[in-house]
């Protein structure tokens, strides 16, 4: 199954701002393999290797060594391993480094959750996966997470699932002024969705993110088949998923990586910069050249109102303006 990657597949790009980079200890262990780590479970990471030293390509299962501290090791890493990195049965290799990191996606501690975790690393698409019924689509977790995929310099993608049960057309409308691409899939009805979905995956490391039951797994094992990814049922009384996946797993596709996650009830962003979320609102930035300074951009004193007025945004400054605020004031408060 799938094409095989190599380390020429990491693209070598300079930082996007916010992707927050680890610095890293410069490698001791010249002789380390590169592997990417696709799970993680109870002190055991699994990372993929690529062929190389007369050895196929492999799955390697690796503890962490002490010299690592207490850094995280996520899916989506790529890890310097020593040790027996055969990928034969009940071998066990170490983890000795963690390779800079192109992106991480990260939530910061909030109500339901009190500690700062990073879900992924190195995943270049957001998908943010929500069903338009059953569960039925919560606007301000979508918010949320499009504000986490800017703030971490990763391309946002809005998947809509269960097409079969409700029409994505009103749905839609909130979100047109935003401009974030979006599919609409039925793993019931088939269709063009998961095909256009298959496209916008290809040559991409896409990690989906989405509150449980809204089918992320489902969309998982219709991509590769080989995932057998289990899937739940949304609880009739509460209309909620029952948070069938536990933890996130990567799947390598023909031409690309996809990260299942488990689902999410909400997405801490006390982290983010205001001025993160107004970089993707081009036409809207230099309007802040005559803010107060430590504008919130969602106060009366914002210069942002009279420059949308003066028509200075172009047309459809409006409702760009409104939907900027919007994802402002997605970082704080309650989440429905
Ligand atoms: N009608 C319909 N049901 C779907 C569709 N996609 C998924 N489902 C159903 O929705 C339920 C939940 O799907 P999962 O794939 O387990 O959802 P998930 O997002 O992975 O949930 P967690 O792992 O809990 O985060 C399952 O019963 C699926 O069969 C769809 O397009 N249409
Ligand atoms: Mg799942
Ligand atoms: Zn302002």
């Amino acid at each position: 199954m799938g094409r095989r990657w190599d380390e020429s597949d990491v693209r070598v790009r300079p930082n996007r701002r916010g992707s927050r980079p680890r610095t890293k200890d410069r490698p001791k262990h010249e002789d380390a393999v590169i592997g990417r780590v696709t799970a993680v479970d109870r002190g055991r990471w699994t990372t993929l290797v690529p062929a190389g030293e007369g050895l196929p390509e492999r799955v390697v299962i690796a503890m962490r060594a002490r010299e690592l501290g207490r850094s995280p090791v996520v899916v989506g890493d790529l890890v310097g391993m020593v040790g027996d990195t055969s990928g034969r049965p009940d071998t066990l290799a170490r983890i000795v480094r963690i390779e800079e990191r192109e992106t991480v996606l990260r939530r910061t501690a909030d109500d339901t959750d009190p500690v700062e975790r990073v879900i992924v690393a190195n995943a270049d698409q957001l998908v943010v996966v929500a069903a338009l019924a059953d569960p039925p689509p919560r606007p301000r977790l979508i918010d949320r997470c499009l504000v986490a995929a800017y703030d971490a310099g990763m391309d946002p993608l809005l998947v809509l699932t269960k097409s079969d049960l409700a029409s994505a057309e009103d749905f839609l409308a909130q979100y047109a002024p935003l401009d974030v691409p979006h599919v609409v899939t039925s793993v019931i009805t088939e269709g063009e969705g998961l095909a256009e979905l298959r496209r916008r995956l290809a040559g991409r490391s896409s990690v989906l993110v989405g509150h449980s039951g809204v089918g992320k797994s489902t969309l998982v094992n219709a991509l590769c088949p080989d995932a057998d990814r289990a899937t739940g049922h949304v609880n009739e009384v509460t209309g909620r998923g029952r948070h069938t996946s536990t933890s996130a797993l990567g799947l390598q596709l023909d031409d690309g990586w996809i990260i299942d996650t488990p689902g999410i009830r909400s997405f801490g962003l006390a982290h983010v910069e205001p001025d993160r979320i107004i970089e993707h609102f081009p036409e809207l930035t230099a309007g802040t050249d005559g803010c107060p300074r430590g504008c919130s951009h969602d106060e009366a004193e914002c210069a942002l109102d009279a420059w949308v007025a003066a028509g200075e945004a172009g047309p459809g400054g409006e409702l760009r303006l409104d939907s900027l605020r919007r994802l402002l004031r997605a970082r704080g408060g309650e989440e429905h």
